[in-house]
């Protein structure tokens, strides 16, 4: 058996020289957004950890091989295909086996941080309980990641189509620490605040820093999902958005999408909704994360 993940020679020279390092996904390129946004955000969100002074890592499976640190050919041929598999931990080894492309959810790009020893990722938000979860059994894998591995993911919360009060609850029985940076409430993706308590909130990155040192000096084993509401300029406001999810969730039940195709469904169908608003929104909330997470691995390497 090979190396699991093949590094980038640019991510091998920058864990060789200790530096930050930051996870990207790949699952916002491949069904997360159209072509070329998802192309021009993934290299945009590159270039923001640059910025903020870390190393990026975007995570995917190539043709059978796990990757982190994609070129920009890569990324643009990413953007473009559509015979790419949407993988999560029940099917990141079947990619790897069957020599396919996939492209890594929060839970597989997760487990392919960890395996690169990256304990940082941005991403957009993270899977949850979906609403109406009690009838579909429909609750996002991501949610057992972050039991498991350790590495610190750095979302607008979870997604606003979600439950997020379930979501909520079942990362509380995971054992899953939820962390607001900056504000009392959880942010709820596209608006600054859920209306809904996050159970922890810290003020600062240095902060969360020292909250990470703990766990790891308590032997807790998994990761910490951290909040960061989207800037106010880039909001769209809950009150826009309730009724627009609302709208999109009654048209995908009617229509009977469920399974991996829902949040793709979703995101794709709300962005028509709002005019296309609802995607520059998506846009700059990952930016911001992708800033805060940058932020959080130089801070962690300190
Ligand atoms: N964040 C975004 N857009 C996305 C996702 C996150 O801004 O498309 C992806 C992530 O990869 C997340 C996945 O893991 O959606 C959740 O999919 P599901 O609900 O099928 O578990
Ligand atoms: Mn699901």
């Amino acid at each position: 058996m090979n190396t699991p993940i093949t590094l980038s020679s640019e991510i091998q020279q920058a864990k060789d020289n200790q530096q930050p390092i930051v996870a990207l996904e790949s699952t916002i390129i491949t069904h997360g957004m159209p072509y070329p946004a998802n192309r021009d955000t993934a290299l945009e969100v590159e270039a923001t950890v640059r910025h903020h002074g870390a190393v990026p890592a975007t995570i995917a499976v190539i043709n059978g091989e796990l990757r982190a640190g994609l070129d920009r050919d890569t990324i643009d041929a990413l953007a473009q295909a559509s015979n790419v598999m949407k993988l999560s931990r029940a099917d990141i080894a079947f990619a790897v086996a069957a020599k396919r492309h996939g492209s890594t959810t929060v839970a597989a790009t997760m487990i392919g941080a960890h395996l690169a020893g990256i304990a940082v990722f941005a991403t957009g938000g993270i899977g949850g309980v979906h609403r109406g979860a009690q009838e579909s059994f429909d609750v996002s894998a991501d949610l057992h990641e972050f039991a498991k591995t350790p590495v610190h993911v750095v979302s607008a919360g979870a997604k606003a189509i979600l439950d997020i009060p379930k979501t909520l609850e079942v990362l509380e029985t995971l054992g899953v620490p939820v962390v607001t940076l900056g504000q009392e409430n959880l942010p709820a993706f596209w608006s600054r605040d859920s209306g809904i308590a996050s159970p922890l909130y810290l003020p600062s990155v240095q902060d969360i820093a020292a909250f990470i040192r703990s766990r790891k000096a308590l032997q807790l084993s998994g990761g910490v999902l951290i909040g960061n509401p989207v800037p106010e300029d880039a909001e769209i406001p809950r009150t826009v958005m309730d009724e627009i999810i609302a709208t999109a969730i009654a048209e995908s039940d009617a229509a009977g999408i469920t399974g991996k195709a829902l949040t793709p469904w979703l995101l794709g169908r709300i962005v028509e909704l709002t005019d296309g608003r609802s995607l520059a929104t998506n846009q700059q909330l990952i930016f911001n994360n992708a800033a805060i997470a940058a932020e959080l691995a130089v801070a962690l390497n300190a």
